[in-house]
Order: C-alpha cells, then structure tokens, then sequence
C-alpha cells in the first residue's frame, strides 16, 4: 500500500498581477526620487534566489553557517521554552534550518510557509511533506507586515525570521513590522529572530563583496529583472556592485553604480531616467545589531525577548509578546 500525503495548501494573498503592479510603482518612485532607493523584494526572482544560494556557499560569507550552527546547538533549548504546537516560518528561508528547527521540535503538529513568492513556497513544501509526514503543512503567499492575521494556526505558534532578513528592512520598517509581529500574537506564542550583529566592518564588506563576484551577479540581476518585467534598457555591463559598510546605520548598504553616465529607457512606465557617472540605484541595506539595543527596540515595539544564543557573529532572539 502507497501512502499519500495530501497537498499542501496555499493560500495566495499576493497575486503575480500584484507583484507585477508593485514592482512598477517601486521602480517609477525609485527613479523619481533621488537618492534612488529600490525595494530588495526584486532581487529575489528565480535566478537571483538561485543566487543568493550560491552566496551561502561562499566562504566569506559567515551568517548562513553561523546560524545554522547555532540552530543546531541551540534549537531544542528554544523549542523547549517556547513549547510550540505550530512553526510558521516567514521567508521561505532554507529549509536546511527549516529542518534542523523541525527534527528538534517534538509535539509540534503544524508547519506554515509565509512568503511573497508563490514559487518559494511551491518548492518548499513538498520536500517537507514528504519528511514530516504526520505534520499538517499549509502556504500563505504573502506580506511579512501585512498578512500575519493569515497565519493563525494551532494554539501556540513560534512565528520564526531566519537568515538576517529582518536587517534587509529601513528602521520604520522593521519597527511596524515587530508591533505587527506583537499584535498577531496571542499570549505565550514567540518569535524567533535571526540578526547578524555588528563586526568589523573588514569582514561585513568580505561578506557581501567576495572575490568571485557572486554577490555583484545576485546584485546586477536586479537590473535584468527591470528590464524583463517593464520593457527597461539598463545595461548591465556598465553597472558596477558596490557593498559599502555604512557605519552612521550600522548597516552594510548595496548598491550598483553605472561607470559613465546612463540614459535608462522604462518603455513600460514611459520614463527615461538620467544617472551621471557614480551615481548610486541603492539595492539592499543589510542592518547589523548590538544586542542591548535591539531588545530594547523589541520592548519597544511590545516583544519580550525571553531567550538570547549567540556564537559573538549572529545571533538568535526568542521573544514573546
Ligand atoms: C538573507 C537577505 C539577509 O542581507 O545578508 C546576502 C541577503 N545580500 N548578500 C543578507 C544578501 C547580499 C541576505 N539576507
């Protein structure tokens, strides 16, 4: 007798229509306004996640095998104290740590994927289905800030932020999204937050500038995502990565810079755009945190961290509301 595990199911608050609609707007304020600031949601179509994998594998890449290091050390400790029944995970993340989080979880009976690619999710619920058998595994095609009413799930939930993602939002941000983390919580549930703290900015820049020029390629896609999706002439040749240590923001900043001065054509918004020589389009900030003062943000925002790990690099918060 086979035995067959049901299909996930994914609810889709998000549609490919809106994402397309998203990304025009972003793009047409991004070239309105100066300094030019783009969402780093773009970065992250099918090439440029395929990308950032490849970036995790880097060597001087420390964050991703830092954190799943201190997962595995650490995650039974905090399952433990949070006693979760259900892990929604927001950012599909890797289901590497996705896993080593789930292997130590005894007694959980729900696993929820929140991110705003269908197609992340679609790849990596499967894979977890056939793993977890006896878990029940459901998809929210979503906003980290905005659909977390769309997870309510089991009776106690972890609501799990790996990877440093939280860094990748501007201060205002990343405060509207703990109070809406704090609101969708009910008593006794937690988060789970994964940050890169701050280091010497030798080996931040070593991290998101690597030899090889990974990183630039994961960058510079941005740009041909631009161009697929609204018809733009931005050519990639004359665009350089540049991932600069800011240290008024504590924050890695990326950004991509044209050699000589460009005149970009957006056929589909039926702009035309003037950058002079060294003139930055900013991509992605990378936040860094000093602990003390991130869980004074966290208090702030009505999230009280319960549990700290950290290896001196990364570090893992639990906090509950
Ligand atoms: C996984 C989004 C947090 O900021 O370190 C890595 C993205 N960008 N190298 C990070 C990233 C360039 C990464 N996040």
């Amino acid at each position: 007798m086979t035995h067959q595990t049901p299909t996930p199911r994914v609810l889709t608050l998000l549609t490919e229509d809106w994402a397309a609609q998203a990304l025009a707007e972003d793009v047409r304020r991004a070239l309105a306004t100066s300094p030019h600031i783009l969402s780093p949601r773009w970065l992250y179509d099918s090439c440029g996640s395929a990308l950032f994998e490849a970036i995790t594998r880097l060597e001087p890449y420390y964050p991703f095998r830092a954190e799943r290091q201190l997962l595995a050390d650490h995650a039974a400790e905090l399952l433990a104290v949070a006693c979760p029944d259900a892990v929604v995970e927001l950012g599909a993340g890797s289901s590497e740590k996705t896993r080593q989080l789930l292997d130590a979880a005894e007694g959980l009976e729900h696993f929820m994927a929140l991110d705003v690619s269908a197609s992340a999710i679609g790849d990596a619920l499967p894979g977890l289905a056939q793993r977890y058998p006896s878990l029940s595994l459901s998809g929210v095609v979503g906003d980290f800030s905005e659909h977390l009413h769309a997870t309510v799930v089991g009776e106690r939930r972890m609501v799990v932020f790996l990877g440093g993602t939280v860094g990748n939002f501007y201060p205002d941000e990343r405060r509207d999204f703990f109070r809406a983390v704090a609101e969708s919580l009910r008593p006794a549930e937690s988060l789970l937050l994964g940050v890169d703290l701050v280091k010497e900015p030798r080996r931040l820049v070593a991290a998101y500038d690597d030899p090889q020029g990974v990183t630039a390629a994961f960058n510079k896609n941005v740009l041909a995502v631009v161009n697929r999706a609204l018809d733009a002439d931005f050519d990639l040749r004359d665009w350089s990565h540049v991932a600069r240590w800011d240290a008024e923001h504590q924050r890695m900043a990326l950004s991509l810079v044209p050699s000589t001065a460009q005149r970009v054509r957006v056929k589909s918004l039926d702009i035309e755009v003037q950058f002079e020589a060294g003139e930055a389009l900013h991509t992605e900030i990378s936040t860094k945190f000093r602990l003390p003062a991130l869980q004074d943000e966290l208090r702030g925002c009505g999230l009280a961290p319960t549990r700290v790990v950290t290896d001196g690099d990364v570090a893992l918060v639990l906090a509950t509301r």
